[in-house]
């Protein structure tokens, strides 16, 4: 069974959680705030099995985001492990600030696949619906979600109009989705953290890689706390192991609720390191004013967030639309690994300017030369992965990159370092 993580995105009251609703039979409005002011506030969940165009079975997992532009942060907590975006645009309104701002969240998130649909088509005559459909054609075209591979479904989830259209869709999208790795070592970025009656502690998370099993040690990002899974949970039901792309909950042992927050990350243990630094490939929206040498920024990257000073590699300010070589200097430790995504908003006020790929999360402490980075970094966006473990243990010159080491730097199992070494790549 293939398991997919599907997130909504659109502007509020725009029909988002009704839609997750009417397809799932789930509510995942969960908070008393949310039921009584009718919006929502924080990430929700819900679940809907489909049979894929190919007869297999799809788990679909929904993470439901809130529109209200106060609460964009919520909405970056929940889009990081998305592998597909159901984009809801209201026939009555249609495209408003927030359906722009979370399209360009997925966009910098390099979400690959989705599909787009006009809700509330109860509320507009056939005219309306059509210049609204042509309007988001338009708006789409040349995008991750271009008409001519995405579906636009027009639907009610009042009448139920075009919700069986909708779930063709989403299954054919999801069967086309690239399923995350299980056999990769394990990250489950945590976003939920609280406490059951006879259980103790349960964190709930989408796994973004591997597999995490009943009785398995993990570790806790930032801290370095060691914990025991004493029980799993895929979709609200026991199961022996959580697998990648699946919405899992793990009640642990070893840890109090305290110890534990949104934004933590638990990966195996004695693996990864936190950082505080993170060489990435940074591009600015063509929306965002020019990005200075040394500005300060909101970082967000899978269900945490922090404050990062941009230091630029190469010229000193970053233009609207470009993209270059920029470290990021956290205040707060946390585990980032090279192909992580993720999403910068503007200090004051606070909007999303842009976003990007790390390339590093281990970049040395000593000051080098910026075209020795920039060559560095080059080959760890283009480089094989013999070439970017040569390039990883060159840089360290006579000290080298001991073997333990490397799994964390590149997020590579210890049979795979052996196996690249064993070739002989390090040779040149
Ligand atoms: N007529 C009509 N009303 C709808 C439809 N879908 C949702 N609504 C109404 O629109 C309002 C907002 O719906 P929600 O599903 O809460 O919208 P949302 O996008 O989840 O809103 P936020 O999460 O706050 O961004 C509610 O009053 C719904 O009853 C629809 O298909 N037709
Ligand atoms: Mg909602």
């Amino acid at each position: 069974m293939k398991s997919v993580i599907v997130g909504t995105a659109g502007h509020i009251d725009h029909g988002k959680t009704s839609l997750v609703k009417a397809l799932t039979g789930i509510d995942a409005d969960r908070l008393e705030e949310e039921k009584l002011r009718g919006i929502t506030i924080d990430i929700g969940f819900a679940h809907l099995e489909l049979p894929a165009p190919n007869g297999e079975t799809l788990r679909l997992g929904f993470v439901d985001v809130p529109g209200h532009e106060r609460f964009v942060r919520n909405m970056l907590a929940g889009v990081g492990g998305i592998d597909l975006v159901v984009l809801v645009i209201a026939a009555d309104e249609g495209i408003k600030p927030q359906t722009r701002e979370h399209f360009d969240i997925c966009r910098l998130l390099a979400v690959r696949r989705g599909m787009t649909v006009l809700t509330k088509s109860d509320a507009v005559d056939r005219d309306t619906l059509e210049v609204v459909h042509l309007e988001v054609e338009d708006f789409l075209r040349g995008s991750f979600l271009d008409p001519a591979n995405s579906p636009i479904v027009a639907a009610s989830s009042l009448t139920g109009a075009g919700l069986d259209e909708v779930k063709t869709a989403l299954a054919k999208v999801a069967s086309e989705a690239n399923a995350k790795d299980s056999a990769a070592l394990a990250r489950l970025p945590i976003d939920r953290v609280f406490t059951m009656k006879g259980f103790g502690s349960v964190v709930t998370g989408t796994l973004v890689s591997g597999t995490i099993r009943k009785e398995e040690e993990l570790e806790v990002f930032p801290g370095g706390k060691r914990v025991r899974v004493r029980g799993v949970q895929v979709h609200g039901a026991s199961s022996d192991e959580a697998l990648a792309g699946q919405r899992t909950a793990l009640n642990l042992a070893g840890v109090s609720t305290e110890d534990l927050a949104r934004g933590m990350m638990l990966a195996p243990p004695e693996t990864f390191r936190s950082t505080l630094r993170v060489d990435t490939l940074l591009a600015l929206l063509p929306t965002a004013k020019p990005l200075k040498h040394g500005a300060r920024v909101h970082f967000h990257a899978y269900t945490m967030e922090t404050i990062a000073e941009a230091r630029l590699y190469g010229p000193k300010q970053l233009e609207p639309r470009d993209e270059q070589f920029v470290q990021l200097r956290l205040a707060e430790p946390t585990l980032l690994l090279p192909g992580d995504r993720f999403i910068l908003r503007q200090f004051s006020p606070v909007v999303t300017i842009g976003g990007g790929l790390v390339l590093d999360a281990s970049p040395l402490a000593r000051k080098q030369p910026q075209y020795e980075i920039a060559t560095f970094l080059t080959k760890m966006m283009a480089g094989s992965p013999q070439e970017i473990l040569a390039a990883r243990v060159s840089r360290r010159g006579t000290l080298g990159l001991p073997l333990d080491a490397v799994p964390g730097e590149m997020n590579i199992r210890r049979e795979e370092v052996e196996k690249l070494a064993a070739r002989g790549y390090l040779a040149d």
